[in-house]
């Protein structure tokens, strides 16, 4: 299956620049694109990637989203004297023209339509476009914020209108607002705009009451459109993540997209003058892959902003290399959102819960509007000398490390009879006969065993897991005979290892063996249809769910703000993925969690599946090898028994996880309820 990435990028989109002094201005330069293709050179990514080229957006194209005026308008610009280009600039806000930008304006938004063109054709799965200039900023008949033509929203109305769509994804990571494609949906349900942006109770611009969380949508689009505003700068890994945790997937996966765009900006990474965030240029690697297997992995990633001509190339280099498949690195120093991430997470879920399923039972908004708001702000006005820019400390951090996948992809422990997938490699312990380690493990684990096909099976999977560690394997299936037992023997085995941290995930109703699991090496997350008795501890965690797995929507919604929080402030080294012979979870919903759970311990997952679930093994690889899980369908809601559920539980450990978190400090809202 797995189809390639596309790469789209035009020397051209480098020939036009500020020819005049403008502070505002400046830091758009030729140089932001140059940088970022050179770095994927660099990285080996350009390579890796099919080339598209770009072509200019029509006039027809572009009046999908822009009026005539504004059109003619802006054609007329080559034509200008240096004195006219800036009498015609000063009429919008923070841009500049020059004599070729109406050119690469039209190339931006092709090269957009390019990519579209070539995932809605199956050319390519997903793609990435490097443009300038940007795209969000610009509205009907307005220039604004570096950007001329809305490529973004183009790309939306061009894939609907072509390819017939009913459902279009913009997820805008982009530090600031793009209004431009806020204003061109907000009345339109088939598309939902996400956008978080630094917004520091509007005095950060473009100061739009419009950007707040409270702005969801008009008429038949309310509640597609998702404001996310921060407010304080040095927002983080954590507070991201938490964000998609808690609104942007479970809306996106309940909403169902048939394509995923991406306004995708790099300001909102550390470094970046305008944004003045603290995200290191790894999280771009996770938000991918979180998108990945949306829309059945149809992603289309446009550049919007990204200023810091340091962290936007590594930013663009892990985004291009998590969609052509390669494992994403374990995420540095996730220790939780913080209070102004977790207002606005609180306030934006309270906004929203009246739309989705998914937020039905969110709390209420903190307190007063008036209290957490305009108080606020008139603090901070108070407090603060208004004489301009505080001193800026250079923000540091550390190169990302390159990315070195792993040989062998996927590895797979199969009992005779049982054909090897495509692509996998069949892997037994026997053909590596030297491995010293497997051999004491097998004197002190296993020589209970009695079975020994039961034995051989074990210490395939122990030499498994050693070449997983060793990085020489990426993951792998087994189908055996009784998977309790061989979950059982890997934990076992994990607990030798010193730096071990092993996320065990089971999927059904049998009863798992207690394990030991307080010493924080295992992390043991259930999901089943019984209602467990014991009280159990941090490090086990028992999702009860009254259809079990097999009600796709309400599973995945666990999955996405229960399961990943807790998994990704675990941080495994590994993770082991144990589908129990009653699990009845369906095909698509197992394929999401296989997919979801890779972006976790560098791609390194082990499934355990029972013998009598061979017909599974085909997809499970699949999905392993990096294939896009086929998406849910448009589902009904997920029983709000389920989804009370949940909060419940997310609310009952939150004291211990604090990625778990969806309310500012005092909770008090009917979240908190029973
Ligand atoms: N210091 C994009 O990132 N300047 N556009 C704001 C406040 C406008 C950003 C000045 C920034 C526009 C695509
Ligand atoms: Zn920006």
């Amino acid at each position: 299956m797995k189809m390639g990435t596309a790469l789209i990028y035009d020397e051209e989109m480098t020939k036009y620049k500020l020819l005049w002094v403008d502070p505002a201005c400046k830091i758009e330069v030729p140089e932001r694109l140059t940088v970022s293709y050179d770095a994927l050179i660099q990285n080996g990514l350009t390579d890796r990637c099919v080339s598209v080229p770009v072509r200019e957006a029509t006039d027809a194209d572009i009046l999908q989203v822009h009026s005539e005026e504004y059109l003619e308008a802006v054609k007329k610009t080559p034509y200008m004297t240096l004195e006219d280009l800036k009498e015609f600039t000063l009429q919008y806000g923070d841009v500049y023209f020059h004599p070729n930008i109406y050119h690469c304006a039209k190339l931006a938004a092709g090269a957009a339509l390019q990519l579209v063109d070539s995932v809605m054709t199956g050319k390519v799965r997903n793609g990435m476009a490097l443009v300038r200039p940007p795209g969000h900023h610009s509205m009907r008949s307005a220039a604004n914020g570096f950007c001329v033509f809305n490529n973004v929203a183009i790309a939306a109305r061009y894939a609907k209108q072509k390819y017939g769509l009913k459902r279009v994804l913009i997820v805008d990571w982009d530090v600031h607002h793009g209004q431009g494609v806020q204003y061109c949906f907000e009345d339109d349900p088939s598309v939902l705009y996400f956008s978080w942006h630094r917004y520091e109770h509007q005095k950060f611009w473009p100061q739009l009451r419009e950007s707040d969380y409270d702005s969801v949508g008009k008429d038949k689009g309310a509640g597609f459109n998702i404001n996310v505003p921060w407010n304080q700068v040095g927002m983080k890994n954590s507070d991201y993540l938490s964000l998609f945790c808690h609104v942007l997937l479970p809306v996106a996966y309940e909403f169902c997209p048939d394509l995923v765009l991406v306004c995708a900006g790099f300001d909102s990474a550390i470094g970046d003058p305008e944004g003045k965030m603290c995200a290191t240029p790894d999280i771009f690697a996770h938000l991918t892959h979180l998108l990945m297997n949306l829309a059945g992995g149809k992603l289309c990633a446009v550049l919007e902003g990204g200023y810091n001509l340091t962290s936007l190339p590594q930013s663009v280099c892990q985004t291009v290399q998590t969609l052509l498949g390669d494992p994403a690195p374990r995420p540095a120093n996730l220790d939780g959102p913080c209070e102004s991430a977790l207002e606005s997470l609180h306030c934006v879920r309270s906004a929203h819960r009246q739309y989705w399923s998914s937020l039905k039972h969110a709390a209420d908004l903190p307190t007063s509007d008036i209290s957490t708001k305009r108080i606020k702000l008139a603090e901070e006005e108070e407090g603060k000398s208004e004489n301009g820019e505080e001193e800026t400390s250079e923000e540091v951090w550390p190169e990302p490390l390159k990315r070195v996948p792993p040989p062998i992809r996927t590895a797979v422990v199969l009992p005779d009879g049982v054909t090897c997938p495509d692509g996998c490699k069949r892997f037994s312990s026997l053909e590596d006969p030297n491995q010293e380690s497997v051999n004491k493990l097998r004197e002190t684990l296993l020589k209970a065993e009695a079975d020994s096909v039961a034995l051989a099976t074990l210490s395939s999977l122990i030499a498994l897991v050693e070449k997983m560690e060793k990085n020489e394997i990426c993951n792998g299936l087994a189908l055996v005979a009784d998977v309790s037992m061989a979950m059982m023997r890997l934990v076992q085995h994990a607990a030798t290892a010193p730096h071990s941290r092993l996320l065990v995930v089971c999927v059904g109703d049998e009863v798992v063996p207690s394990l030991d699991t307080d010493d924080g090496k295992t992390l043991l997350v259930q999901f089943s249809s019984k209602e467990s008795d014991k009280q159990k501890s941090k490090y086990h965690i028992n999702v009860c769910l009254k259809k079990g797995c097999s009600d796709a929507l309400g599973f995945t919604q666990a999955v996405l703000s229960l399961l990943l929080p807790l998994g990704y402030e675990y941080d495994p080294s590994l993770v082991l993925l144990v589908r129990m012979s009653d699990s009845g979870v369906c095909d698509s919903a197992w394929q999401q969690l296989t997919g979801l759970l890779l972006g976790l311990a560098q791609g390194r997952t082990l499934v355990l599946m029972q013998e009598a679930e061979k017909a599974r093994v085909g997809l499970t690889a699949s999905s392993l090898l990096g294939d896009a899980a086929p998406s849910l369908g448009q589902l009904d809601a997920p029983l709000p028994e389920d989804v009370e559920a949940l909060e419940r539980l997310r609310h009952r450990l939150q004291a211990d996880w604090k990625l778990l978190q969806t309310t500012a400090a005092p909770d008090t809202g009917r979240g908190d309820a029973p």
